[in-house]
């Protein structure tokens, strides 16, 4: 199994992250995974910082002549910010020194983990919290789920994301959206990226796409902040990853954890989601076909997944993401140091960040894939997970 952990704050010096587990053989190179990390920064609406991030990243071990090596692969993203962007960084983020004269930071901002953060670990300044629950960790966690991805990819098995809804903007009709993603997904998730990507917003539809923009130049005009729904659609999932025997080895259950782990999310739908709770059960299952020597369904609301495993389909998921919490229209709040009513404080932000989210629920989904996938397939290297899937795959048609 493969897993992975980040470190770093969003003004320090870095971020760091380590993937243990890879199996040998997969071929990797840094490009791949700055084409990612340059998605992360797609989207109309992001703030100051944009501007400046390059997020190249720099691969320390487990990679050799192209191709991961079973060890634990290193990474390292440095922070711009720390060194381009004048705020004196280097000097409020020291790891070493008292921090005497660094101003403390210390109106909690309603939406964000600043008030309980500090409760949490005893901080007298928010700062520490700020740094550390900022949505910057995201950019490691694309980095490390996109060698996950890279395996996966060795199977045809792709992950694509469109936005579906910025604020008050999205799809009146969800079927013609269904169609089109259905259409692309046909010839694997990567097409929906490709479509999405053009978009400013990473919407497939150019209309909404421009009223996207009006909506957040609006918004922001007023001070104000959004959030909205993206969908992730995974193509080439073999049926069976996941399973019903125990609650934590459910497919379901461990997707939603992975997009509830992103900064900002609030909810996941899975397939038709919320809206098949309101529908009869006839309108809700897709029916069973066998076409072709393989079993398959006629429709898909279960998003992919049935009985807490993958069933053949693509996957789908949505995300729901709140509204940014740091706003330049002040909120009310109240000082941790003086007990004072106050207004908020603003500090640089993006207006909306869903069409980043949308890359990262991209990787975060990629990585529970690529554990279930090796849960089934597992093996040291990519040569033996191949004749494990191969020998599979020749007898799916007939066993289930
Ligand atoms: C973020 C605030 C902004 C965003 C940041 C997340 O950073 P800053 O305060 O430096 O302007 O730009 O996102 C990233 C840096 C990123 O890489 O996505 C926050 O408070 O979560």
């Amino acid at each position: 199994m493969i897993r992975y952990l980040t470190a770093g704050e969003s003004h320090g010096e870095a971020l760091i992250g380590i993937i243990e587990g890879v199996p040998a053989g997969v071929p990797l190179t840094a490009a791949e995974l700055n084409h990612h990390l340059a998605r992360r920064w797609l989207g109309f609406g992001r703030g100051g910082r944009a501007k400046f991030e390059q997020d190249q990243v720099h691969i320390y071990s487990g990679v050799r002549f192209a191709r991961t090596i079973a060890g634990p692969i290193a990474l390292r993203l440095d922070n711009a910010a720390y060194t381009r962007d004048r705020s004196g960084w280097p000097t409020v983020m020291a790891v070493e020194g008292t921090g005497e004269g660094a101003e403390k930071v210390t109106l909690p901002r309603p939406g964000h983990a600043d008030l309980v953060g500090v409760q949490k670990y005893g901080f007298d300044d928010i700062r520490p919290v700020i740094d550390r629950a900022s949505a910057r960790e995201t950019a490691m966690r694309v980095a490390c789920c996109t060698v996950a991805r890279q395996m996966l990819k060795q199977f045809g098995i792709e992950v694509g994301s469109h936005v579906v809804r910025l604020g008050a903007v999205g799809y009146a009709d969800a079927g013609a959206w269904r169609d089109r993603v259905a259409a692309l997904a046909a010839e694997g998730a990567e097409a929906i990226n490709r479509a999405a990507d053009e978009s400013e917003v990473r919407m497939l539809d150019p209309s909404l796409t421009a009223q996207c923009i009006d909506h957040i130049k609006a918004i922001k005009a007023a001070g104000d902040s959004l959030g909205g729904v993206y969908e992730v659609v995974v193509t080439g999932v073999p049926p069976g990853l996941g399973s019903y025997v125990h609650w934590d080895r459910r497919l379901d259950g461990l997707l939603a954890q992975a997009i509830l782990s992103i900064q900002a999310q609030k909810a996941v739908e899975i397939g038709d989601g919320v809206a098949a709770a309101a529908w009869p059960g006839s309108q809700v299952h897709d029916p069973i076909l066998r076409e072709d020597g393989s079993f398959t369904r006629r429709t898909n609301h279960a998003g992919g997944v049935e009985g807490g495993m993958s069933n053949g389909m693509p996957i789908v998921v949505r995300g729901y993401m709140k509204p940014i919490p740091t706003l330049i229209k002040p909120l009310d709040t109240a000082d941790i140091a003086t007990g004072e009513a106050q207004p908020t404080r603003y500090e640089r932000s993006d207006v909306t960040s869903v069409p980043a989210a949308s890359t990262v629920a991209e990787a975060t989904v990629a990585f529970v894939i690529a554990n279930a996938f090796l849960e089934k397939f597992g093996g040291d290297s990519l040569a033996e997970i191949t004749k494990r899937y191969s020998q599979e795959a020749g007898s799916r048609g007939q066993a289930s």
